[in-house]
């Protein structure tokens, strides 16, 4: 919700009330007042114009991103020696002599959100200076692909690879294939290819091509997406996660049956 809106129609009401309740009366006002509240006024708008449009710069990862990376690094209570870096917890970046007790799972798990910043902030700006935009699952499969590569990944140096050039380009230009393999591209370290880094790449890549009424995430909406919908809310609730995500097609936050006639509508018209 655009809440910068509304607050402005808010207040527009409350002048409206006020003014019907209390019918101006003549007085004086110094010239210098005006010129304050209108520059007041204007600066309003302007806060309300910018918050409109760099929304993605306010993005952050979410908890099912969160989840996510954690899923895939697997935790550590000691410190442990990750190809080029020391590392304890959730995949978290630490000395050789930090933490010689050890942490706990809640202690890793602040660690990692707080380090997350790190590699949003590269990202942020990237889709800042050429203009993309980002869904949330987009957003939080690129934080977990930089979790793994760094925050330089997004230099304008590395304009040569794959995915950085689809996203500047247009995603709606390439295939799923296409984007899957630009992704799966990143399945290397040191030269080795890692069949867990390519898994982890795969999974990243069917979350960042995640969209409403796609359940099964399979990159099309048809009858097996009901099907999913329907044993998951008529059975045992099956989806989790960002399939979860996928199968609320009416977007309010819950799966149920609207979600699945939402889905019949996209694939039958409504
Ligand atoms: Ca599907």
């Amino acid at each position: 919700m655009d809440y910068s809106s509304a607050m402005i129609i808010i207040h527009f009401d409350t002048f409206s009330q006020l003014a019907l309740e209390n019918p101006p009366r003549p007085c004086y006002t110094h010239p210098m007042k005006n010129r304050l509240f209108s520059a007041f006024i204007l600066c309003v708008l302007l806060c309300g114009l910018c918050a409109q449009i760099t929304p993605a710069l306010s993005m952050e990862t979410s908890s099912l991103g969160i989840d996510f990376i954690k899923s895939q690094e697997g935790f550590s209570e000691f410190v442990y020696w990750d190809y080029k870096q020391w590392s304890i917890g959730y995949g978290t970046t630490v000395g050789e002599f930090d933490y010689p007790e050890g942490i706990t799972e809640n202690e890793a798990t602040l660690l990692l959100i707080n380090s997350l910043a790190k590699y949003e902030t590269p990202i942020l700006d990237f889709a800042d200076k050429y203009n993309v935009a980002l869904s949330q699952p987009q957003f939080d499969a690129l934080v977990s692909f930089t979790y793994t590569l760094g925050g330089g990944i997004w230099a304008d140096k590395y304009e040569d690879f794959m995915l950085r050039q689809y996203l500047r380009e247009g995603l709606e230009n390439f295939t799923r294939a296409e984007i899957t393999q630009a992704f799966e591209n990143w399945r290397y370290a040191g030269g080795v290819e890692l069949p867990g880094l390519l898994a982890r790449r795969t999974r990243e890549a069917v979350i960042f091509q995640s969209f409403k009424g796609d359940a099964n995430g399979d990159g099309q909406i048809d009858i097996d997406d009901i099907i999913a919908v329907r044993d998951h809310v008529f059975g045992t609730p099956l989806l989790t996660n960002y399939a979860l995500w996928r199968a609320d097609c009416t977007g309010d936050g819950r799966v149920n049956v609207e979600d699945i006639l939402a889905m019949r509508d996209l694939i039958f018209g409504a």
